[in-house]
């Protein structure tokens, strides 16, 4: 369903190689996704699959580690589903740090209901809903780390396998991962915001990116850092729940 010179088919391929280099059995493998254009993904992946509801896909997920922990599970949510209606959900299973995959696709925009504002539309770029420029964004990177996730990583669909890498190296590590995966919408945001065609879309990316260990200026000189952010190991949720409750009688 998705559009002519949508990024969302590239960020579904390196889930795909990442998974396939990682080499887990396709039948421990669970991929959950709320709604919006991206999260159409686990439709057309052959895994167990879980199409939630909007902005929830993090409460499903969090259900179903707990109850088969030993799952790997992706979670893939667009920016409106994940920092939006669902950061709720997304700043606690980041503080509760429980191994579940977060692949967050970003089109800056909600892609699916017609390109509305979301909390990653740049902060005076336009949307259906911000005629006039949206208001104040934030950095899907600054908030995994601030609210407690152990692995917090971004790259565009400029840099594919730098995703692969990423995606399986947040798969690698036991808690809270999140993987931002900047991807166009040439329709619902580039359009509205005159950013050329896909191919000028990723142009931009080329252009615009900069690797976060070569970062020398806090404003990174306004440019999207990509790779590592952050990685560091913490005690894992379901482990600790399990720990806890061991001989509580019932
Ligand atoms: C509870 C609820 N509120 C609103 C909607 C309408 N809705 C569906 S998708 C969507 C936004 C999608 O944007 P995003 O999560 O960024 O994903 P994208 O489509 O851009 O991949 C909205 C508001 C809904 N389905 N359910």
């Amino acid at each position: 369903m998705w559009c002519s010179g949508c990024g969302n088919g590239l960020v579904t391929g390196s889930l795909l190689r990442a998974i396939e280099n990682l080499d887990i059995d396709t039948s421990k493998i669970a991929i959950v996704s709320g709604i919006g254009c991206s999260s159409r993904a686990a439709g057309y992946l052959n895994f167990q699959t879980l199409h939630t509801t909007h902005g929830r896909a993090l409460a499903f997920a969090t259900g179903l580690k707990m109850v088969r922990p030993e799952l790997t599970i992706f979670v893939i949510m667009g920016d409106g589903d994940a920092m939006a209606i669902g950061g709720n959900h997304f700043i606690h299973a980041s503080r509760r740090n429980i191994d579940l995959n977060a692949i967050i696709f970003n089109n800056n925009i909600y892609g699916m209901t017609g390109g509305q504002a979301s909390p990653l539309t740049p902060q005076g770029e336009k949307a259906t809903t911000a005629p006039y420029g949206a208001e104040r964004n934030f950095d899907i990177m600054k908030v995994a780390v601030a609210t407690g996730a152990t692995f917090a990583a971004r790259a565009t669909t400029y840099h594919l396998p730098l995703l692969d890498k990423l995606i399986e190296k947040g798969v690698k590590n036991k808690g809270f991962s999140v993987v931002e995966a900047l991807t166009y919408c040439p329709v619902g945001y580039g359009k509205l915001n005159k950013k050329g065609d896909a191919t000028a879309m990723l142009n931009w990316y080329k252009e615009n990116s900069i690797p976060v260990e070569k970062c020398t200026t806090v404003d990174h000189e306004g440019k999207i850092t990509v790779g590592i952010h952050h990685h560091q190991a913490a005690p894992e949720f379901v482990e600790e729940y399990t720990r806890r409750t061991q001989g509580v009688k019932r």
